[in-house]
């Protein structure tokens, strides 16, 4: 059964990829599962129909059949598990790259997300120029930790997994702060994920949605 997830109707970041709608597009072309994109206002997701779906009213949610998901770990790693291609067959090897995935939401994203928090939402108070530097730091200390990890691996344990998917993902929100661009082993590491041929058809695919409604994003 084709899956459907949802979208937003019109993306902030004007067809950047950073929407977290990319990560589920991008497992979902790892596995080669075609999936059809519903795409929602902010309106609209705020609504009773919505938040039968999602109980946060955001973006994205995944359903398949009778089944209906949210939140783009528990979505990328129900991917992984029906599909052959994102996590790997060894027990052992699976549970480690899912530990990366809950690294990736749970310990390295949180801190990018206080940059996102201070950068936009909080841009005009008056604590946000002295409170800056401090986000930075704290994504310093948490990335510093990451790249000497990787160390010159190409990915985080392995071959390829969804680990990976969702490291690069979080890891993509960083590159307008020029904090990866500190790191040369994870830009690379980015880069690798961006050059993998799913992630250019999430990327494209997405792209067409976004882009002409905001030919200056
Ligand atoms: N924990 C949830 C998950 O991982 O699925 C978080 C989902 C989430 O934050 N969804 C966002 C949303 O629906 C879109 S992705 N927001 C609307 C709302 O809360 O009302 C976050 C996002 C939005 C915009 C950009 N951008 O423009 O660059 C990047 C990421």
């Amino acid at each position: 059964m084709t899956p459907t997830i949802t979208a937003f109707e019109r993306s902030p970041d004007g067809g950047k990829g950073l929407a977290r709608d990319t990560r589920v597009r991008w497992a979902l072309e790892e596995v080669g599962q075609p999936y059809a994109v519903r795409l929602v206002s902010f309106q609209a997701m705020k609504q009773p129909a919505h938040l039968a779906l999602h109980p946060f009213g955001q973006i994205p949610t995944y359903q398949e059949g009778d089944l209906a998901l949210f939140e783009t770990g528990s979505i990328v790693l129900h991917i992984a598990g029906r599909h052959a291609g994102l996590l790997p067959g060894d027990a052992d090897a699976r549970a480690r790259a899912i530990s990366w995935m809950f690294a990736a939401v749970n310990t390295v994203e949180p801190p990018i997300l206080e940059l996102v928090t201070a950068r936009i939402v909080e841009s005009d108070k008056p604590w946000t120029k002295e409170r800056l530097p401090l986000v930075m730091d704290r994504i310093r200390d948490r990335v510093k930790q990451l790249s000497a990890r990787l160390g010159d691996a190409d990915w985080l344990d392995g071959a390829f997994s969804a680990g990976d998917l969702m490291m690069v993902s979080v890891l993509l929100r960083l590159r307008a702060s020029g904090i990866l661009d500190e790191f040369p082993n994870l830009s690379a590491y980015v880069a690798r994920g961006e050059a993998r041929p799913a992630y250019k058809r999430a990327f494209d695919a997405q792209l067409v949605v976004n882009a002409s409604k905001h030919p200056t994003g």
